[in-house]
């Protein structure tokens, strides 16, 4: 992209994803004057990953090589060189990481790190620096034996859920720790700091040990998100020393501090140019996607995700609670759904003609409750709740085997909406006057469905470009970071941030229909869990 860079103060915000390293340039104005990326498969074949990562023979361990993502920044950063970006316009940078995946410094990196010379690649510098050589991902699944000693020692899953905001899962950071520190111990001896995606990147500018930020954190299974400080329980059954290895960790919109003299030397950057904690890719994207109190986001993808606003959270069995990045005295939820734009396809293929403008009409003709219909549709075993099968329930719950086409199209989307409500408020969201849907992804493109959208919620319902949210959130993030935020809000920098697009607001009826309905949802959920669950099960697809 060709640089129009005549402002005085630009904000970068990186992203290190899963495939790719992202970074987009703002100005003031928050308009974004820069966009640039590295694509790891292709751009750096040496390292022979797919979608970034290396899968074990045994589809359980998932790993990216940790220099990749150097060898990444050096690229990238070269790139935006070449094509003529003016980095000692740069206030303040920030970024993000994909979630829970950690880094192993070895023992000295950290003396690497502060005299970085500015005559060579990080990449060529940092070698030696990595205890473990492939860091574990958020794909990792591998960890089950150390996810249950966890809960044990934390006194069950409920209990873990409400000390760190989840109960143990497979991909989260502690138990990838646990595994570490037990099948590679001489490795582990001989790292001196483990760092998050997010807080390794950050060390990257910052030519020392960045902080781990609250809300990436929070996905580790380690940190007490309402003292905010390491949970001794969770750290004793981890592993040992983890204290001095993790740091302290701090909100999400501290400064760290200054760039290294490494960046002002080899490209140009300001000696006052700040490094705001970086954080987790979702938790970026709630900044991206400005969500305030009251607000909801649905990413209706191949699966469906919500982030929530929270004030007061719930944690439960499933989904997560993180510390708010942008406000860390709030919370936010994070909900994942398998069944989303895939099953929505199926169902459209089978009851509408393969048409989206067929499935359109479907939900035009049919009213606001389906007269009494409601429909569970889990192609695959569900996340949320852990269930699998096609179940429909006719207005006197009684199970039914069939139901017309158009009834089925409004029974599907009516019940995916429910359930993304039922599960946001059993984590402590409520609706309140001003409550706004923020919709993206593929789906959201379609203004029938988003009406169901808006009637299910009570809410307006809005569009907005996330492209590249977790990027823009993290300028927006650096932005906010240096100015006093005691009296200058994240949503005071916003003002000029481009409008969310309204493209629905609730029917009239729609709340009386709908409070009546979540609550038959609920209960219809529990005979649904109740069901046995065939081993396989696509063999539970319908048509
Ligand atoms: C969240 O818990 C996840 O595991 C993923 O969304 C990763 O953050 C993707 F990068």
């Amino acid at each position: 992209m060709a640089v129009v860079q005549d402002s005085k103060e630009v904000y970068l915000g990186f992203d290190f994803s899963t495939q790719q390293l992202k970074v987009v340039a703002i100005n003031e104005d928050l308009d974004v004057i820069h966009q640039n990326h590295v694509h790891f498969d292709s751009q750096l074949p040496d390292f022979r990953t797919e979608g970034g990562v290396h899968v074990a023979a045994d589809g359980l361990r998932i790993t990216s090589p940790v220099l990749m993502w150097v060898k990444a920044l050096d690229l990238l950063l070269d790139k935006m060189q070449k094509e003529g970006f003016d980095f000692s316009s740069v206030r303040a940078l920030s970024g993000s990481g994909q979630q829970h995946g950690s880094v192993y410094w070895r023992t000295g990196a950290s003396r690497t790190l502060e005299q970085l010379d500015p005559t060579f690649s990080l990449h060529q510098q940092l070698q030696d620096s990595f205890a473990v050589g492939d860091s574990p991902v958020w794909m990792d699944s591998s960890t089950g034996p150390q996810c249950e000693r966890l809960q044990e020692a934390a006194g069950g899953a409920a209990k873990l859920a409400d000390l760190t905001g989840s109960r143990a899962y497979e991909r989260f950071t502690g138990n990838q720790i646990a595994k570490m520190c037990q099948e590679r111990l001489q490795d582990f001896q001989d790292t001196e700091r483990i760092s998050l995606v997010s807080s390794f990147a950050a060390s990257l500018f910052l030519g020392a040990y960045a902080a781990i930020d609250y809300s990436d954190g929070s996905g580790m299974n380690l940190l007490d998100i309402r003292t905010k400080k390491w949970s001794e329980v969770c750290m004793e059954a981890t592993a040992p020393h983890l204290d001095r290895l993790l740091g302290t960790p701090l909100p999400s919109v501290s400064v760290l501090g200054p760039v290294s003299p490494y960046w002002v030397r080899r490209f140009g950057f300001s000696d006052s140019c700040r490094v705001v904690a970086f954080t987790g890719d979702n938790p970026a994207s709630l900044a991206g996607m400005r969500l305030q109190q009251g607000d909801i986001a649905v990413s209706l993808g191949t699966s469906d995700t919500v982030f929530v606003w929270l004030q007061h959270p719930r944690p439960a069995l499933e989904g997560h609670v993180l510390i708010n990045p942008v406000d860390w005295r709030h919370f936010m939820a994070l909900l994942c759904f398998k069944n989303g734009s895939l099953t929505r396809e199926r169902v459209r293929n089978r009851c509408a003609e393969g048409s989206w403008e067929v499935f359109s009409a479907a939900l035009r003709h049919t009213p606001l409750g389906n007269n009494g219909y409601i429909g569970f549709y889990f192609d695959v075993l569900e996340i949320l709740p852990r269930a699998v099968g096609i179940h429909i329930f006719d207005a006197d719950d009684n199970k039914v085997s069939s139901v017309s086409a158009e009834v089925e199209v409004r029974a599907l989307v009516e019940g995916q909406f429910l359930s993304r409500r039922l599960h946001a408020e059993r984590l402590g969201y409520s609706i309140i006057p001003g409550s706004r849907v923020l919709a993206t992804g593929g789906a959201s493109c379609n203004k029938d469905i988003l009406q169901v959208l808006s009637d299910v919620f009570n809410a307006p319902v809005y569009t907005i470009d996330v492209s590249n949210s977790a990027c823009l959130g993290s300028a927006y993030r650096a932005k906010h970071g240096v100015l006093d935020q005691s009296t200058v809000s994240f949503f005071d920098i916003l003002k000029k941030a481009p409008e969310a697009r309204l493209v629905a607001t609730p029917q009239p009826t729609a709340q009386q229909v709908y409070n009546l309905m979540l609550q038959r949802y609920g209960q219809l959920e529990k005979r649904v869990l109740q069901e046995p669950r065939p081993s396989n099960a696509a063999a539970n697809l319908i048509g």
